[in-house]
């Protein structure tokens, strides 16, 4: 073998067997991020997933432009196997201005991510903020920074920046004396922090909103709950499930995060009751779900070996991380193996799945995964990535990844043969 080989090949062989495929996968924002395709591929990830972030929510993505990053990920040797997200639009969520046409565009972009080879596509319908935090720097025990969430911290920018109606309402009468001291102890830039990493904005954006913007979201929503809001995504899903089903894509709904209510929001994604409503919603392959263990996982009320298990059929995708939390609702991002959520229960759910498709079919079962956030650690403290999205810490959760399935799925298959 050449040792300088520079085979480009994205076809390296299955790792695991036994029937079961995992696609170890990355995400990679595009070609303005930090991060490049090159370490992506150095860090052991064969499978890219990708959005056109520079197309504005609610337009088409044009074959063309999907084929230029296809492309470009191919040339890397890697290749695009699912599309995070195809973001779903405020005005679907709302049924509010543009909605039909948005949703006839979202109905051509997932024909023309068919036509162009991509077949797995994972969305979110979380009113305005995707995922939130309080601390996207925490420190860790080790040295490296992970993200956590405390609900009082959360409460103070409800109640003392936001100053939201009713606010009050939605906390403990100790949560809301616990926010009031925080607030009090914060001085001006300290405020300031506590507003910036709340409004983050969403992952492939590094906007932040202003608050004036971000309340005049908030209004957007009035009267519109849970029951409302559930309507609209079933309606969303009428629509776009025959497309989807037809050119043999999978749709693939991401959790809440974190998956309860949030600044008098409502979240409808976030525990296997959601989840099951939602796959019946609409009785087809293409109805499916991301199974995001960090997600799901900070709510206390959800088990998700469990949740794997019960929703097995419909999980396109995965996420896999691990995170620490408590009944207060408040949670902390950890490492791969130590935290609350039982990563071997959960893969194991997996492969079982993966095995029963494989009998279903004849064909050996191909799941995409991909290590989710990871701490930022070593020379990367200080170097600037989507929170979450460092190259050291994904790096070492893929290969965490890759060691735990291989291994269960070699266990498994023995025991089954
Ligand atoms: C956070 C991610 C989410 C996810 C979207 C999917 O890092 O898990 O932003 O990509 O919600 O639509």
């Amino acid at each position: 073998m050449n040792e300088n080989s520079n085979n480009t090949n994205s076809q390296t062989p299955p790792l695991g067997g036994g029937g079961v495929e995992f696609i170890y996968s990355w995400r990679w924002f595009g070609p303005d991020e930090r991060i490049t395709l090159s370490e992506i591929r150095q860090a052991g990830a064969t499978g890219i997933v990708s959005a056109l972030h520079q197309i504005p929510v609610g337009d088409v993505w044009e074959k063309e432009a999907i084929l230029e990053r296809k492309e470009m990920i191919e040339a890397a040797g890697l290749s695009w196997e699912v599309v995070e997200s195809l973001p779903v639009s405020e005005d679907i969520k709302r049924q509010t201005g543009d909605y039909l046409t948005h949703i006839e565009n979202y109905k051509i972009s997932i024909s023309n991510l068919a036509e162009c080879g991509i077949q797995t596509i994972c969305y979110n319908f979380m009113p305005v903020l995707d995922w939130s935090r309080t601390n996207l720097k925490v420190h860790f025990r080790d040295g490296s920074q992970t993200s956590g969430f405390q609900l009082y911290v959360f409460a103070a920018f409800d109640l003392f920046i936001l100053k939201r109606n009713g606010a009050e309402n939605d906390y403990s009468k100790e949560v809301v004396a616990k926010a009031k001291e925080y607030f009090q102890s914060l001085n001006d830039d300290g405020k300031k922090h506590l507003e910036e990493t709340i409004l983050y904005g969403l992952p492939g954006s590094m906007k932040t909103y202003s608050l004036d913007e971000f309340k005049t979201h908030l209004a957007l929503y009035k009267g519109i709950d849970r029951k409302k809001l559930k309507e609209h995504l079933r309606f969303f899903l009428n629509h776009v499930i025959p497309v989807a089903e037809k050119c043999g894509v999978k749709m693939a709904v991401h959790p809440d995060d974190p998956p309860w209510n949030l600044l008098g929001l409502p979240r409808i994604v976030s525990t296997v009751d959601d989840l099951q409503e939602i796959t019946e919603m609409i009785d087809s392959p293409s109805n499916g779900v991301t199974l995001c263990t960090g997600s799901l996982g900070v709510g206390h009320f959800n088990n998700l070996t469990e949740i794997a298990e019960k929703l097995a059929p419909c999980i396109h995708f995965v996420h896999l991380r691990n995170v620490i939390r408590d009944s207060g609702l408040n949670f902390q991002e950890e490492t791969f193996f130590e935290g609350d959520i039982d990563m071997v229960g959960v893969v194991k759910a997996l492969i079982e799945e993966g095995f029963r498709r494989q009998k279903e079919t004849g064909e050996p079962c191909r799941l995409p995964v991909r290590p989710d956030h990871g701490h930022q650690m070593l020379d990367e403290i200080g170097k600037e990535n989507y929170p979450g999205y460092s190259l050291y810490g994904r790096m070492k959760n893929l290969a965490e990844i890759k060691g735990l399935t291989i291994g269960l799925i070699h266990v498994l298959s023995e025991k089954k043969n």
